[in-house]
């Protein structure tokens, strides 16, 4: 019976990738350029979100968001006070964005009013990684009170993203991090990654972290 499992999942990801490439497709039509926002529970996706907004702003660039949370509406507050579109997705039982749900929160959004999305995943470091949403790229935040074994725990994230940020990098000697082996950890996963540490309380680090995420 095992084999049959092994296929139902495949349509699962057939159909998720399928439904992302439009996304991408419908995205793109409407000149927008999405970035995935992954990463552990409370590592720092929001707060990103808020950092960059303003940074966008300034450059004459409109920022949007879509809010992906298993339950409520508190990221999606904390996005819509910056006076930017954005859209709640509450997942219930699931643990991850797909790419369905994208396009729903795509239809709900003024996708002309907006030139750069953010779709901030569920927290979790696990299952987001096999369901692509469409977007340009996956950037992946860790911060270091998680750990900084939470790298090498975690090898299939970090494959998948173009962007590492390590964040709350002012909380890494209170916790004992060591933040350069979690940069090594997310190098030897993936050797083209570009890594980038935070404080998202203060912003250090935000200026060459945009960039990296608009080139
Ligand atoms: N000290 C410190 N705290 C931070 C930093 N970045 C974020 N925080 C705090 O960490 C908490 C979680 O930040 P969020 O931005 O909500 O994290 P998140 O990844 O969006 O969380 P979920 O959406 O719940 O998975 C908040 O209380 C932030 O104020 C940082 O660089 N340093
Ligand atoms: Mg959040
Ligand atoms: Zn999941």
């Amino acid at each position: 019976m095992h084999h049959i499992d092994v296929h139902i999942e495949k349509d699962v990801y057939d159909t998720n990738n399928r439904i992302a490439d439009e996304n991408t497709a419908c995205l793109e039509e409407g000149g927008v350029r999405a970035f995935d926002l992954l990463g552990a529970i409370g590592s720092g996706k929001t707060a990103l979100i808020e950092r960059l907004a303003p940074l966008l702003q300034e450059q004459g660039l409109r920022p949007g968001a879509v809010a992906g949370d298993v339950y409520g509406d508190d990221d999606y507050r904390r996005i819509t006070a910056l006076g930017i579109p954005a859209v709640n997705v509450n997942t219930g039982k699931e643990c991850h964005l797909d790419a369905h749900l994208v396009e729903d929160a795509i239809h709900h959004l003024p996708i002309d009013e907006i030139d750069i999305l953010f779709i901030e995943n569920v927290g979790n470091m696990v299952c987001p990684t096999d369901f692509r949403l469409g977007a340009e790229k996956r950037i992946v935040v860790v911060s270091v009170t998680e750990g900084d074994d939470v790298v090498n725990k975690h090898p299939m994230i970090f494959r998948e993203s173009a962007i590492g940020v390590i964040n709350k990098v002012d909380l890494a000697e209170a916790v004992g991090a060591d933040i350069g082996r979690m940069e090594r950890d997310m190098h030897r996963y993936n050797p083209g990654i570009k890594v980038f540490r935070t404080n998202l309380k203060t912003g250090d680090g935000i200026v060459p972290l945009l960039s990296a995420i608009l080139s």
